[in-house]
């Protein structure tokens, strides 16, 4: 267990809201594997926040690494810090959403652990929304703002990109829609929640496309700031998640009407469909089996295929382990089974109609791609 700083230090940090005072501002930070950086980075606010009432609500996906046991030691001795812990859970977005849900201050904040984000331009940010803004975003790329320090060659160029898609959907003028660093009210929070999609990867522009399409645009401020590199640990990022990301992009874009796990299920699917059909011509030609062993074998590989990539990309943050990873495996085999039985009656049942082989096929594949998605969502991973 770490030693939370020597007295002195610990006096000189002790804050408001441990002598009574409600919160004015609640920095939400969500956290895997963050042992290294939380109380440097609690010291950190605490310096820019001064004399303003705050608390720092720590949203912790019990991290291997004991972040949650550091923040518990941390509350012991600072009394406006405390750990959510989540259990089976993962998920940037729903961690943030959870941890301002969890607030009873009427700004919220939300900040990375790794200290990439400047904690020294909340006290600007927080001004601007007491001047009026519903939104104070911290941005890389306007005024003094820069990214090139805390990012790679790779990563600065993904990020340009991902910015430019963002703008796409983001409805309103604002340079850093990736960001991951910015200031609310919590008002503002509670009226979209409910429809916050949760499992995407950016909360931030979620929450500006959900509010102007429920009919209030936000009145967004900007506060630019240097990214720094990441302190200690490691980034979470990984290609997974930057198709996650094009699943929510690809939802919103359509209006919000297909939800980003679908898109992602039916972009499974369609790689399930070349899984399949590389194991049918590995069978065949390179095992010489016959063709009915073949096309079961590769109807097997193929569904557990399927089910790996949605337990790891469509349904990551929920994923299955262990014994439900077994079980949900063998459901998973189930309702493909009911769902292969809808699609060869909708199809026989329309090429009886007029005999058109491809539309006939084409429903029964639609038919039980919806029938595998809604199944599979309310059964396997509910
Ligand atoms: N609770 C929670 N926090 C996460 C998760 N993934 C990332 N984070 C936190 O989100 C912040 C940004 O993640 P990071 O890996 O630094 O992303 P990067 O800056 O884009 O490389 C950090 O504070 C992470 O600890 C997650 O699945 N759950
Ligand atoms: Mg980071």
């Amino acid at each position: 267990m770490t030693e939370i700083g020597s007295q002195a230090k610990v006096d000189s940090l002790r804050h408001p809201v441990a002598t009574g005072h409600p919160p004015q501002l609640a920095v939400i930070v969500p956290s895997f594997n963050e042992r290294g950086n939380i109380e440097l980075l609690y010291e950190k606010l605490a310096i820019a926040l001064g004399a303003t009432a705050w608390e720092m609500i720590v949203v912790d996906d019990n991290s291997p690494d004991g972040t949650a046991a550091v923040v518990n030691e941390m509350s012991r001795v600072y009394a406006n810090v405390r750990c959510i812990r989540r259990f089976g859970r993962r998920g940037l977005s729903s961690a943030c959403v959870e941890g301002m849900a969890a607030t009873s201050a009427p700004y919220v904040a939300v900040i990375d652990a790794d200290l990439q984000h400047d904690e020294a331009i909340l006290p600007q940010m927080l001004e601007k929304a007491l001047a009026g803004a519903d939104l104070v975003v911290g941005t890389r790329f306007a005024g003094e703002g820069s990214a090139a320090t805390g990012l790679s060659a790779t990563r600065l160029s993904g990020s340009r990109l991902a910015t430019k898609m963002a703008a796409m959907i983001a409805g309103q003028p604002i340079s850093d829609p990736m960001s991951g660093f910015f200031l609310v009210r919590r008002d503002i929070f509670e009226n979209v929640a409910p429809k916050l999609a949760n499992d995407g990867f950016k909360i931030l522009i979620d929450l500006i496309v959900t509010s102007a399409r429920s009919g209030k645009p936000l009145q967004i401020a900007e506060v630019p700031y240097t990214f720094r590199p990441r302190h200690a640990g490691e980034s979470k990022m990984n290609p997974l998640i930057v198709i996650q990301y094009l699943g929510l992009w690809a939802s919103k874009l359509s209006g919000g009407i297909l939800p980003p796990s679908f898109l992602l299920f039916g972009l499974v699917g369609v790689t399930g469909v070349v899984v399949h059909m590389a194991t049918l011509g590995l069978f065949t030609y390179s095992l010489g089996a016959n063709f009915v062993i073949s096309q079961i074998a590769a109807t097997m590989v193929a569904m557990t295929w399927n089910f790996w990539l949605n337990n790891n990309l469509t349904y990551a943050d929920r994923r299955l382990h262990g014994r439900k990873l077994v079980f949900g495996l063998i459901g998973f085999y189930a309702i493909c089974a009911l769902g292969g039985i809808a699609n060869i009656s909708v199809a026989s049942g329309i090429y009886n109609l007029d005999h058109q082989t491809f539309a006939a096929g084409l429903a029964g594949a639609v038919m039980s791609s919806v029938f595998n998605y809604a199944v599979t969502r309310a059964f396997t991973w509910k």
